[in-house]
Parts: structure tokens; C-alpha cells; sequence
């Protein structure tokens, strides 16, 4: 019933931001998935007869290799896998399961916010016991393995039928099939006022949720209209589908255009939000306003206490280095620790573990707490429905005396995406050359204060991440920071994050492009973007 199987290696293996991501066909070839599966479990110890957790976001393939992953979990001497029903799990909703039932640790099957189908993305990523995305010590550790792997062990097993919730036996192990919603939806009860927010539904708030037609549009439905008493309809597109609609279930204001159009319209309902593929992200929409993530993570924060998970205060918060420095002025006032770590949650981990942050953020629309080990889209959409609940305020309202009290840090991001590897990689090599002589130097009248290439020294385990940025401060405290993704599956994305602090308050008004037009400018001057890449303009603004 067990085999051995020998294969030969890839070697382009290597997990990225998130995981190893790569386009569906490049799966599908022979051995590929068990090749990598073989990896990630070679580079671990001590699972025999533990339990795996095992869920995905449903876009194409899903199925397939969640039967492989059980195939080859039985083979490799695991002894349960808990998968959601349908192959579903949301990835906050994964971590959560991890944690509650003490497994070994997980496998998540997502590309998150990139397309899904036959011909676009798919994506395998570990996550360890405490729920979180493997440490880069691991993730490094599977792509050595992947380089030189020889065999990997399957089990000849009729494929499981994930579709009924409960458990069955494939070879010794027990296959447990979970209802994917409800671990989840007793946690989110357990950190928010419900009553509260029923409450608020039922005296005629309004608001829309778009799934996106991927993984939350399940968990939506259950919490907001069925717990929360919110009309029916609050929930849209949430039916996950293998290919999201043709859709790229990324909630920012190009892919959820429509619902940004909505909040700015005569009849905007109080509060829009919607999340990507695997529930991991939010984004945040007012009536008649905009809450960037940076701004989003700030805010909840300097709200938090209002949730009944949360009234004893934050520990600390963390960000990640591209994000903007809002949440810094809310950790400095509420006297607590603020961390700035590298892009990617997996290096939130060690900060919550060690109960140093309780609030994490990514200017990516990626906002968590210490609930889970990974961000989380409904928490932060719940956490806001709670804040508003208990303040009776509107969004606009919140966000306008947030900024009167802390000042407003104008931000965004601009892609540039699919430029040729080449060319990105000589502008990142071009910039890593100028960056000593910068200093000094005016550039658009601002003058630069410091230019480095970000390096994470991690306080909890001692480990140095290199290489997580390039950063250009200008005296006053703006800044342009370059990084190229690890996220992408073809060519080369470049992320420039543009942030400049107001805080005079008579000049919060402004229209963030505008805001930041000689910064975008000056990011130009330093990296020669448009040199580089042939490109005049952005492909995404957020
Ligand atoms: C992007 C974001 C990063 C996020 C990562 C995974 O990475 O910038 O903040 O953690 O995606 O998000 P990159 O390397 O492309 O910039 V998700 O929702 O894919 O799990
Ligand atoms: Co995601």
C-alpha cells in the first residue's frame, strides 16, 4: 500500500514572501507537488502520529492536491489530517485550527489575492505548531531539500471524500473531515461584542461584504447574516468558485472598483469591506472614504480596548517596514512597544509568540492580532464593526479625529508589474550601488537624511534577515522604500511605497496622489523607474 517513489528534483522550488507560488501548469507536472510535499516533510521531526491540518482557498486544483497531501501524509506516518469539508479553509481560519487542536502543523493551499484557474496561480505553504507561516529557517531548509530529493513515499489510497464532515480511515491514518466555518466563528465571538453589533444591524446599520467569490464568502455568510443578524445580501459573491469568477480576489481599489464606487455613491451604506483568496486580507471602506491599511492598523489599534479581546490593552504592535509609520505615533502614545519587521507574516511569529505585539500590520491589507498566527481579513472587519458599534460614530468621523490627534501619514504603493527580471533586478543593483552617496544630497529640494538596504535582527531569536528593502528617508520623516515581491509568478513586480507626515490638521484634506507628488517624483529621480522598466506609469495604485 506504501510506496517509495523515485524522482528527480526541481530546482525552482523556492517559497517565496508566502509560500512557493507558482502558475497551475508548472504544478501539474509529474511529481512536482510530491517532490515539494516530500520537502516540506523531510525537513521536519518528530510528526509521527501527529496530526496535519490541511485546507485551501478552492481555487483550481485544490482538490486534487489535497488528496495527495493525504496520500502522502499516510504514507510519511502521520497519524490524522484534519481537513476542511470541500477542501476549504480560510488561511486565518487554518492557523486557528492548528492551534486549537494542538496539531503538528499545516499544510494551506492558496496563492491568496492572485487569480485562480486552469492557467494561473496556485500555491503550497507550511505552517509550523504555533499556527504560523514557516520561519525562514524552515522554508530555506525545504528548498535545500527540494534541490536534491531522490524519492518521496504515497500511499495507494482510493481518493477520501472530503465532502462529508466526519472522520474516516485512509490506511492507519484518520482522515477527519471539519466543518471549515465553526472553530472559527466561536473565536471571533469569544474577542467581540456581538450583542453589540447585532445591535447596531438591527437599528438599520448598513453594510456590504464582498467575497470576492473566494474563500470568506462561507464565513461571511455565517457570522455577519446569520450571527450578527445582518440583512440577507449583506454577503456578496460569496460563493467560492475554482477561478473566483475570472476575478482577481485581491481586495484593493482596482479589483473591488465596484465596491469602492459604491461607498463614494449617493446611496453608500455605512461600511464596504471585502477580502482576497484566502481570507488573510481586508479591505476597509467608509462612507465616502478610504482607510488605507497602514492608517487601518493605527486605528484599530488605537481602538482595540473597545473589543472585549482587547480591554486589557496591547502588548505592542508590530508593522512591517514598508508600512506606514501610523501605528508608531498610537504605540508611542499608548506607551508600548512598536516592531518593524520585514514584508510577510511569518515574521510577525516570533513577536507574538513571545507575547511582545498583540497587533500586527501590513500596509498590503494584511492586519492581525495574536488570535491567530496569521493576519486575518473578517477579524479585522469584525474589529471595526465592533469599534463603530461602541462608538456610534461613522468611519469618516473615526478617521478624521485619528488624524487630528495623531497626524496623518499620506501613503501609497505603486507597482510595477511583470517587468522583465532583468530589468528589475539591474534597477535594484543600480540603487544598491548609490545608496552609500545618497545621504547629503537634495533630490526635488528634500534633503536625504538616510538610505539603506533594510536588515531584520530579529529580538526573540537572534536571526538577521538581509536584503528586505531599500529605504530613502528625507529629513521631516518622508520617505520612498523599493522592494521587488516575492509573491509574483511571472516576471518581476516593483513595489515603490511612497509615505510623507502631515500633521498640521488644516492640511488633511488633500488627495493622497497630490500629497505625494514630489516624493513619487524624487522615487523616480533616485531609482530611474522609468528608465528601467519602460514603463511611464504604475500598473496598480493603492
Ligand atoms: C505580498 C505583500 C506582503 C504579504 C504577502 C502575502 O508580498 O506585499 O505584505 O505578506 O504578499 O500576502 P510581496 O512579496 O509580493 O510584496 V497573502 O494575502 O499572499 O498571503
Ligand atoms: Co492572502
Amino acid at each position: 500500500m506504501m510506496r517509495t517513489v523515485a524522482t528527480t528534483p526541481f530546482q525552482d522550488q523556492k517559497p517565496g514572501t508566502s509560500g512557493l507560488r507558482k502558475k497551475v501548469p508548472v504544478f501539474q507536472q509529474k511529481n512536482y507537488v510530491e517532490n515539494f510535499v516530500q520537502s516540506i516533510f523531510d525537513s521536519l521531526e518528530g510528526f509521527q502520529g501527529k496530526t496535519l491540518v490541511l485546507g485551501g482557498d478552492g481555487r483550481f486544483y485544490n482538490r486534487d492536491v489535497v488528496q495527495i497531501v493525504i496520500r502522502m501524509a499516510a504514507a510519511n506516518g502521520f497519524g490524522k489530517v484534519m481537513v476542511g469539508q470541500g477542501g476549504i479553509l480560510s488561511t486565518p481560519a487554518a492557523s486557528n485550527v492548528i492551534r486549537k487542536y494542538q496539531a503538528f502543523g499545516g499544510i494551506i493551499l492558496s496563492a491568496s489575492h492572485n487569480p485562480g484557474g486552469p492557467h494561473e496561480d496556485f500555491g503550497i505553504k507550511y505552517n509550523a505548531e504555533n499556527g504560523g507561516p514557516a520561519p525562514e529557517k524552515i522554508t530555506d531548509r525545504i528548498f535545500e531539500l527540494t534541490k536534491k530529493i531522490a524519492q518521496y513515499r504515497i500511499a495507494d489510497l482510493d481518493p477520501v471524500d472530503i465532502d462529508k464532515v466526519g472522520a474516516v480511515k485512509a490506511g492507519d491514518m484518520t482522515v477527519e473531515v471539519i466543518d471549515p466555518v465553526s472553530d472559527y466563528a466561536v473565536l471571533m465571538e469569544s474577542l467581540f461584542d456581538f450583542d453589540a453589533i447585532r445591535a447596531m444591524f438591527k437599528g438599520g446599520f448598513r453594510m456590504r461584504f464582498d467575497a470576492m467569490h473566494a474563500v470568506t464568502g462561507p464565513y461571511a455568510k455565517e457570522i455577519f447574516e446569520h450571527r450578527l443578524g445582518a440583512p440577507k445580501g449583506t454577503a456578496r459573491n460569496f460563493v467560492p468558485l475554482p477561478d473566483f469568477g475570472g476575478h482577481h480576489p485581491d481586495p484593493n481599489l482596482v479589483h473591488a472598483k465596484h465596491l469602492y464606487d459604491e461607498m463614494m455613491g449617493p446611496d453608500a451604506p455605512d461600511f464596504g469591506a471585502a477580502s482576497d483568496g484566502d481570507g488573510d486580507r481586508n479591505l476597509i471602506i467608509g462612507r465616502g472614504i478610504f482607510i488605507t491599511p497602514s492608517d487601518s492598523v493605527a486605528m484599530l489599534a488605537a481602538n482595540a480596548r473597545l473589543a472585549p479581546g482587547y480591554r486589557k490593552g496591547l502588548k505592542g504592535i508590530a508593522r512591517s517596514m514598508p508600512t506606514s509609520g501610523a501605528a508608531d505615533r498610537v504605540a508611542e502614545k499608548l506607551g508600548i512597544g512598536i516592531y518593524e519587521t520585514p514584508t510577510g507574516w511569518k515574521f510577525f511569529g516570533n513577536l507574538l509568540d513571545a507575547g511582545m505585539a498583540t497587533i500586527c500590520g501590513e500596509e498590503s491589507a494584511g492586519t492581525g492580532s495574536d488570535h491567530v498566527r496569521e493576519k486575518d481579513g473578517l477579524w479585522a472587519v469584525l474589529l471595526w464593526l465592533n469599534i463603530l458599534a461602541v462608538r456610534g460614530e461613522s468611519v469618516m468621523d473615526i478617521a478624521h479625529k485619528h488624524w487630528a490627534t495623531y497626524g496623518r501619514n499620506y501613503y501609497s504603493r505603486h507597482d510595477y508589474e511583470e517587468v522583465e527580471t532583468d530589468r528589475a533586478n539591474a534597477l535594484v543593483a543600480d540603487l544598491r550601488g548609490k545608496l552609500a552617496a545618497l545621504p547629503g544630497t537634495s533630490v526635488r529640494g528634500m534633503k536625504v537624511a538616510a538610505a539603506d538596504d533594510f536588515a531584520y535582527h530579529d529580538p526573540v531569536d537572534g536571526s538577521v534577515s538581509r536584503n528586505q528593502g531599500i529605504r530613502v528617508l528625507f529629513e521631516g520623516g518622508s520617505r520612498v522604500v523599493f522592494r521587488l515581491s516575492g509573491t509574483g509568478t511571472s516576471g518581476a513586480t516593483l513595489r515603490v511605497y511612497i509615505e510623507r507626515y502631515e500633521p498640521d490638521k488644516t492640511r488633511h484634506g488633500v488627495d493622497t496622489q497630490v500629497a505625494l507628488a514630489d516624493l513619487i517624483e524624487a522615487a523616480d529621480e533616485i531609482a530611474g523607474i522609468r528608465s528601467h522598466t519602460g514603463r511611464n506609469t504604475p500598473s496598480v495604485i493603492t
